[in-house]
């Protein structure tokens, strides 16, 4: 059974890939916050922001998913230390230890500022949406460079939204079930011919803004749509005045300094 390193496994992400992936792979988890690995799993403490957690994580697994990281809009210095800094790490230290594949999950915020009326692939240039999504784009192109320089094997999955279900109409567009993105991520754990390669992770929803022809030419089979959720989540969104965010993929990515950040740590309790 391959060893298959998590970072940032405390998130929301993780906590849904180590939950679908478990039965198949043996699981480190990694994160800066203490969490309970399932029995047979491990759990490794660490803050990416530092080479030698970052080198020590990465020794002897078979591949990485680089969930680590700040996942929202938000301060430059956060998004600079956990994404540019921690993400270099991460890529440096798998080389360094002889860790060929990376499935890195970028964000549609890469390409957020594509308005809602095209449909892009794989191949469209980055276009973020905010100092987060320039961040992915770092790391879509050091993935890029470690493919092509150091002949490592790098699945980029630009990830809509992953949740149990769509929570609004934008994300009718970007949703991904948790069972579709263990999907796609277990397509690229597996797949034999993997150099360099960008995929989208959303499920088959009717209302994709993404042509997703890469991934299923990769073998990725989604299960779900968002359709069926259509209407009880039009039903209840409110109007927006903000014409950018209702345009662009991205929504209030494209106009917002900041977003709430989910791994915060809730008010009133110690760091
Ligand atoms: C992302 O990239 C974020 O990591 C996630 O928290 C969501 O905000 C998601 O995009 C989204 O666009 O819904």
């Amino acid at each position: 059974m391959k060893t298959i390193l998590i970072t940032g496994a405390a998130g929301d992400v993780g906590t849904h890939l180590t939950r679908e992936l478990a039965d198949k792979y043996k699981l480190r988890l990694s994160d800066k916050r203490k969490l309970k690995a399932p029995k047979g799993h491990a759990f490794a403490r660490a803050d990416i922001s530092r080479m030698s957690d970052a080198l020590r994580i990465t020794k002897g697994v078979d591949a990485v998913v680089h969930l680590g990281g700040y996942s929202v809009e938000g301060p430059w210095e956060a998004i600079l230390q956990a994404n540019i800094i921690g993400c270099y790490h991460v890529f440096e230290a798998a080389r360094r230890n002889g860790v060929k594949r990376i499935i890195f999950p970028t964000s549609n915020h890469a390409v957020g500022f594509y308005r809602r009326d095209q449909t892009i692939d794989h191949r469209v240039y980055p276009k973020p949406d905010s100092r987060y999504g320039v961040s992915k784009v770092f790391g879509e192109a050091l993935g890029s460079l470690y493919a092509d320089k150091y002949g490592m094997q790098v699945f980029m999955i630009r990830i809509g939204n992953v949740n149990p279900k769509p929570i609004d109409k934008r994300r009718l567009s970007l949703w991904i079930s948790p069972r579709d993105i263990a999907q796609l991520v277990a397509v690229g754990i597996e797949h034999p011919h993997v150099r360099f390669e960008i995929v989208y992770g959303i499920s088959k929803n009717k209302r994709a803004w993404y042509d997703n022809a890469n991934a299923y030419r990769l073998g990725y089979k989604p299960q779900d749509d968002s359709e069926i959720y259509a209407e009880e989540v039009l039903a209840r969104e409110k109007p927006s005045s903000d014409a950018i965010a209702e345009s662009h993929q991205g929504g209030v990515f494209c106009t917002a300094e900041a977003v709430p950040n989910p791994a915060a740590p809730k008010k009133g309790r110690r760091k």
